[in-house]
């Protein structure tokens, strides 16, 4: 029996599935090199943790790894159920509230090493509410606010347009640590009550820009698309449909990224101003942007719950113990 500890915890209702120990060596590279290694020799183990019977669709997971950089404290590897992802914003959230938990960090600068670059993560101290009269001690609180300041974002293609159903839609193409297509005029009811239709509509969206060649940098997969509408609960609602078809329960923070990179480009947001992204289930994120020489810095800010603790047992007889 193989056993395998986790630390579950959730960013604006999107899972962070963490695990702290692998069990194989992945060398002393980088951790994009290491990212390499996983994808040649142990992608069973992705499986394992996040596809059914065990896990879900929905699981983002975050493999912990030694940093090649040493000016970084922990290096991490996102991962979706149909493969890897570059960066991850609610995952970054999800990961520094869930090492706060687990005491491994207190509030401050953390730097993570990603396989797309370095980014810095921070958090924040909380004030604890008083204990009422009478109670003992507080027991299992940490903090759970991160901001995380992440790689360079740009746009790639501005106003790209595609046609789904007989209608045109248009998007701009950006990066913010993942490839992302961003729409407007999708016509779309941005809602919970509508969740299968977006699903439907933006995957065609996806099998369009790959039937019309539309790419990223370097003929990168542009492998999530957004579709924003406006929300008087902040300055942007938006639809996340990830690459493995499973809608982003939070505000995404790479796509957050993107789209930061996208406004800033339009002259619709100024460094330093706040932009708030509601996702379709509620939750927000704050965005904002710096310039460093002529690149755009994102910073998102929001706030992590951990929820569930436990250990992964595979039974090397079970047919479905490594995913169905
Ligand atoms: O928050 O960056 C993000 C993200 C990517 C995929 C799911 N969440």
């Amino acid at each position: 029996m193989i056993r395998i500890p986790y630390l579950d915890s959730h960013t604006g209702g999107e899972p962070t599935r963490l695990i702290q120990t692998l069990p194989f060596d992945l060398g002393t590279g980088s951790v994009a090199e290491k990212l390499s290694t996983l994808k040649k020799n142990h992608d069973d183990l992705r499986r394992t943790v996040l596809l059914e019977p065990r896990g879900s669709d929905v699981l983002v997971g975050a493999y912990l790894v030694p940093p090649a950089d040493p000016t970084c404290q922990f290096g991490v590897i996102y991962f979706n159920n149909v493969g890897y992802l570059g960066m991850c914003g609610h995952g970054t959230i999800g990961l520094i509230a869930s090492l706060a938990y687990l005491g491994k960090i207190q509030p401050g600068m953390i730097r993570v090493e990603t396989p797309v670059g370095v980014v810095e993560a921070t958090l924040h101290s909380s004030p604890l509410p008083p204990l009422g009269e009478g109670l003992g001690v507080r027991v299992g609180e940490y903090p759970n606010k991160v901001s995380v300041k992440n790689i360079p974002a740009y746009r790639h293609l501005h106003h790209i347009p595609i046609e789904i159903d007989g209608k045109t839609v248009h998007g701009d193409v950006a990066w913010g640590g993942n490839w992302f297509f961003l729409v407007h005029d999708h016509g779309m009811d941005v809602n919970m009550s509508n969740l299968e239709a977006l699903t439907d509509f933006s995957w065609r969206v996806r099998e369009q820009l790959t039937a019309n060649g539309i790419t990223g940098a370097n003929g990168a997969e542009v492998d999530h698309v957004e579709l924003f509408a406006s929300t008087p609960e902040a300055d942007s609602k938006s639809f996340v449909l990830c690459p493995g078809k499973a809608y982003d329960r939070s505000p995404c923070g790479t796509g957050t990224s993107a789209k930061l990179a996208c406004l800033y480009g339009d002259g619709k947001l100024k460094v330093g101003q706040t932009w708030r992204q509601q996702s379709v289930v509620g939750s927000i994120f704050e965005g904002s942007v710096q310039l460093d020489g002529d690149k755009i810095i994102p910073t998102i800010t929001g706030e992590a719950w951990v929820m569930s603790e436990g250990t992964i047992l595979v039974d090397e007889r079970d047919p479905f113990g490594k995913g169905i």
